[in-house]
């Protein structure tokens, strides 16, 4: 079945490092009005999941890892142009700001989480990586978000997002606003050792808890 190939084609694509190629699928999966998220999720995700795995055994270097990761974004952002096109206009059904905490780069699966949030009507104030708790602190007082989303890949970055907590605390705001979290370093008892309000396992899990929290329907 053709999806089924495009599907092996990205994950492989993401593997080899070959972005025209993975560019190529991520195009024909639009032509086809395949499901982008769904595409996502089955083919560039266990993609780069595979790469970080041969990185963590030592059969790969960061510089595959780089390689892999850009072939990821450059798919990543034709099916996250399709699925900004294909969702639901702009409802203002709730503000949320996101971001990578301080000391961590990692953006793909943020910027996924923007982008699905975007796409079922949410208004995403995307602070990028590397934010200091300071950052969200301001950010929060500037947006007047209703949610907070952080993202973490390392384990030495995810105390990160308990400080955030604490910060939000300390300053009076933690009533004012929900606090999702998510990313590799993340798990859900984590989550609620740092008494954040939710936790997403994937971007469509994170969109959900979002609705949830803010008692969105749908
Ligand atoms: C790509 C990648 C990189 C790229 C990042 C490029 C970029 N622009 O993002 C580069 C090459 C730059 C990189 C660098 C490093 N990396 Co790296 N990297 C990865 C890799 C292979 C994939 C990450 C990824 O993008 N996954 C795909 C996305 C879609 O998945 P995701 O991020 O998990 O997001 C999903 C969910 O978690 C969730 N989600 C994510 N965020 C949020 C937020 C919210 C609010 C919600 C609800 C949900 C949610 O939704 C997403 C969609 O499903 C992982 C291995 C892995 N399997 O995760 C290692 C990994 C994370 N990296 C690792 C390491 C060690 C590093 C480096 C320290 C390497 C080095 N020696 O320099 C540096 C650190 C740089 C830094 N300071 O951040 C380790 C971390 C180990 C640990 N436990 O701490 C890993 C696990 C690899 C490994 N197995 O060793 N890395």
């Amino acid at each position: 079945m053709i999806e089924n190939d495009l599907i092996a084609e990205l994950k492989e694509a993401v593997i080899q490092g070959i972005p025209e190629k993975a560019v190529a699928a991520a195009e024909r999966v639009v032509e086809l009005q395949m499901d982008p998220v769904e595409a996502f999720e089955s083919g560039l995700k266990p993609g780069i999941s595979e790469v970080g795995e041969g990185f963590a055994s030592g059969k790969l270097y960061l510089p595959d890892l780089v390689l892999s990761a850009e072939t990821m974004k450059a798919a990543a952002k034709v099916l996250e142009a399709e699925i900004s096109r294909t969702g639901t206009k702009r409802s203002e059904v709730g503000k949320v700001v996101l971001g990578t905490v301080q000391g961590d780069l990692h953006d793909i699966g943020k910027t996924i989480v923007a982008t699905l949030l975007s796409s079922h009507g949410f208004d995403v104030i995307d602070l990028g990586v590397n934010i200091s708790p300071d950052q969200y602190i301001e950010a929060v007082r500037r947006e007047k978000p209703d949610v907070i989303g952080m993202s973490s890949l390392l384990t030495v970055t995810a105390k990160e997002l308990g400080i955030v907590i604490s910060k939000l605390k300390e300053q009076d705001l933690r009533e004012d606003v929900k606090v999702i979290v998510g990313g590799g370093a993340v798990t859900s008892s984590y989550a609620e050792e740092i008494e954040a309000d939710g936790y997403g396992q994937n971007a469509e899990l994170g969109v959900r808890m979002t609705k949830f929290l803010l008692s969105v329907e749908g």
